[in-house]
């Protein structure tokens, strides 16, 4: 009798219960929207970087946001490359048409040496061809495709949101600022006279800029309305699970340049994001600064191989737990973005049991408004369920 009255009890609740319970499913998120995917570098997972193939592959998964980095061409235009140095993601190292122009240029205080698209001009990059930077990933789209401006993928995402009935937006990263300015190729201005001559100036618009760097978000600020993001990065994470900061990776450059001791871990302060709020709508923390896993260390003092294929990796991590960056930059009224969903077995730690999907849950369940992802198939089917 008892039992039975329970269950009337609980399933009168449950009914009751309806709508409110709707409610309380709607996304942790800063303003109760769907958190929005980002195609990493188009779709990184599946085509070569910062390719017009790329990007189509991720309006073909349903990305809400394209995401172009940006740097300069020798005569000024802006073209999208995941850094100014072009050997990583292109064939220019076999051409010997090229190889003198192979130097030393300092990227963020360190000697690099490379081919640099500052000294090639847009007709000579047209030449080149792009390829998969990651060894373990899809080696055969290699050779086949060009480096796209900026203009053709503005282009591109309008072509795509009129076919698709979709917005699709674009998140361009503005690389090395300090670096391009340096060299007399800047690229805010231009960025933002593209922007406003395809029709884009205001808050609402589809478009989202971000930097690792702080004093060009804070001088577009003055210049835009346009939502900007402020990127925060670190070096690495330690066996607990920690955010390890070194040199160039532990703050801004532009801080670096002034003497600014602050690093990346204090701009995730309470006051650090309050300060980010002045000038950016969003805040963009590599993933582990919001939640990261650790090594499980054995009695004889050394990782636990936890899924015993003979290698110490990802997966033999577990998850800690998360911090409050995402509460703390909500209560400052910024939006989170974090960065990079990565779906290969070995870049997961051990809770998601190698299922790349399960990995974005933990992250919307702590209210990240957006991601970025390397395979936007899989961050769409995690939030929408398809
Ligand atoms: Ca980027
Ligand atoms: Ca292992």
């Amino acid at each position: 009798m008892k039992q039975m009255l329970l269950s009337a009890t609980m399933l009168a609740t449950l009914a009751f219960a309806g709508a409110p319970a709707l409610a309380q499913t709607a996304a942790p998120t800063l303003d109760g929207a769907k958190p929005l995917v980002v195609g990493h570098r188009g779709a990184a997972g599946h085509r070569p970087d910062h390719t017009l193939e790329a990007y189509k592959t991720g309006i073909a998964m349903g990305v809400d946001f394209i995401e172009p980095d940006l740097v300069s061409t020798k005569d000024g235009v802006l073209v999208a490359r995941h850094e100014p140095m072009m050997s990583g993601t292109t064939d220019v190292s076999t051409r010997p048409e090229f190889a003198s122009r192979k130097t030393v240029k300092k990227i963020d205080g360190i000697d690099t040496n490379d081919w640099f698209a500052s000294d090639f001009t847009l007709a000579e990059i047209k030449t080149l061809r792009a390829k998969q930077p990651f060894d373990d990933r899809d080696q055969s789209y290699n050779g086949k495709f060009e480096i796209p401006t900026l203009q053709e993928i503005i282009d591109l995402a309008k072509s795509e949101s009129a076919r698709t009935g979709r917005t699709i937006g674009i998140y361009p990263e503005i690389k090395h600022s300090t670096f391009h300015s340096a060299l007399g190729l800047a690229i805010e201005d231009k960025l933002l006279e593209q922007l406003k001559a395809a029709g884009w100036s205001e808050k609402s618009s589809p478009v989202i800029i971000q930097s690792f760097e702080t004093a060009n978000l804070k001088y577009l600020r003055g210049k835009t309305q346009l939502r900007l993001s402020q990127l925060v990065d670190a070096d690495d994470v330690d066996k607990d699970g920690n955010i390890v900061l070194a040199a160039p990776f532990d703050r801004p450059y532009d801080f670096a340049v002034l003497g600014d001791k602050r690093t990346f871990k204090d701009l995730l302060t309470p006051e650090g994001l309050k300060e980010i709020k002045t000038y950016a709508d969003i805040v963009a923390p590599w993933k582990p600064y919001i939640l990261a896993a650790k090594q499980v260390i054995g009695e004889d003092g050394k990782p636990k191989d936890l899924n015993g294929d003979g290698k110490i990796d990802d997966q033999d991590r577990v998850l800690i737990q998360p911090t409050n960056v995402v509460k703390d930059a909500h209560a400052a009224g910024l939006y989170v973005h974090t960065w990079t969903f990565r779906s290969e077995p070995k870049r997961l730690a051990s809770n998601y049991k190698g299922d790349p999907v399960a990995e974005y849950k933990p992250y919307f369940d702590l209210g990240i408004d957006g991601l970025f992802s390397d395979f936007p198939d899989h961050a769409v089917k995690a939030r929408d369920g398809k």
